[in-house]
């Protein structure tokens, strides 16, 4: 072999040599890949639970069944656990979320994002919506991840993560308010699945507890979703506020050019107007992301002592 024939055939068995660990390494892709993708889909079921959780749970229930679901009070959402227990769907075609067929699979996913980003009902002649739209406080991100736990979710994953999630926060909550309740607080750590109630259905908010002057204190309540009991107060510097939160999401009450944030719980909390708060209109909202712009928002009238 000549000198010119003797580096060709080297260079050919290195081409070949790289060829097939090309092929090799191809051939293993959807391995590889399909490795990625399961960490990833759980990460996105774990998290579209969690928002599930603050955003959707108080209308849609716990197992997804919303008004169907035969809580007492009844919820107000829609259907999204396609399971056929226990309801009876009355046009079960329509409205598949979850199903092996690509096609359907693929509408599912752009009618949930499109139920979130506008809210329900999309018509836009109707200006008050049942559901909220979710598309200005949720990012992409998040909506990815709550289409795809409603449509690839494991509704009995979703349900047991909800009542752990919810018995952790009222726990909380009552160990917030009573630090010396030992049994709650130790209850943050290892928490008792709570059942979480419905919400009261909306429109009879208006029947909700009036705002009752108690020996000069005033009691505001923060509703779900997204209401607080009364939009407008009238108080005087050093006067009291009683602020509670009557509904299971959590709600928080600030008045941001007062300096006030409060996190709410089930039990009234007191807050005090400055004495130095100057006469005028303030506004209060709660500052969790989402319910302020979705109605959480009132004014705080200070009238001269
Ligand atoms: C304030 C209550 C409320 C909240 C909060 C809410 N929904 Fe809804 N949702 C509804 C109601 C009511 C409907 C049914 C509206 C209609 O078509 O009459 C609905 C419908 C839907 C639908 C369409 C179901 C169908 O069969 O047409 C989807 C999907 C949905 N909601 C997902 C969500 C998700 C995800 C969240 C959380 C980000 C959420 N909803 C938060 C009340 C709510
Ligand atoms: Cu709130």
């Amino acid at each position: 072999m000549g000198a010119v024939q003797k580096l060709a055939t080297v260079v050919i068995i290195g081409l070949v040599a790289m060829a097939t660990v090309l092929v090799v390494y191809l051939a293993d892709e959807p391995n590889r890949r399909g490795g990625e993708t399961t960490e990833q889909e759980s990460l996105a079921i774990e998290r579209g639970t969690d928002l599930y959780i603050t955003y959707c749970l108080q209308c849609h229930g716990p197992n997804g069944y919303g008004a169907q679901g035969g809580e007492d009070p009844q919820r107000v959402g829609a259907v999204l656990n396609q399971a056929p227990f226990p309801p009876d769907l009355e046009n079960p075609a329509s409205v598949v979320f979850q199903s092996d067929d690509p096609v359907q699979q693929d509408r599912a996913e752009a009618y949930v994002r499109y139920s979130i980003e506008f809210g329900k009902p999309s018509d836009p002649r109707i200006a008050v919506k049942s559901m909220p739209a979710f598309g200005q406080e949720l990012n992409v991100e998040e909506i990815n991840d709550l289409v795809y736990v409603v449509t690839n979710g494991d509704w009995n994953y979703i349900y047991n993560q909800t009542v752990l999630v919810t018995g952790e926060s009222v726990a909380q909550a009552e160990c917030d308010a009573d630090p010396s309740n030992t049994e709650a607080c130790e209850a943050v750590e290892h928490p008792e699945p709570v059942y979480p109630t419905a919400p009261p259905p909306i429109g009879t908010d208006d029947e909700a507890t009036p705002a009752a002057s108690e020996g000069g204190s005033t009691v505001l309540e923060a509703l779900d979703p997204f209401e607080w009991s009364e939009t407008e107060l009238t108080v005087q510097p050093g006067d009291t506020i009683e602020v509670v939160n009557a509904g299971v999401s959590d709600h928080d009450f600030t008045v941001e050019e007062l300096g006030i944030s409060e996190v709410l719980t089930p039990d009234p909390i007191a807050i005090t107007i400055p004495e130095d708060a100057a006469p005028g209109e303030y506004e209060f909202i709660c500052s969790i992301p989402g319910h302020a712009e979705n109605g959480m928002v009132g004014t705080l009238i200070i009238e001269a002592p």
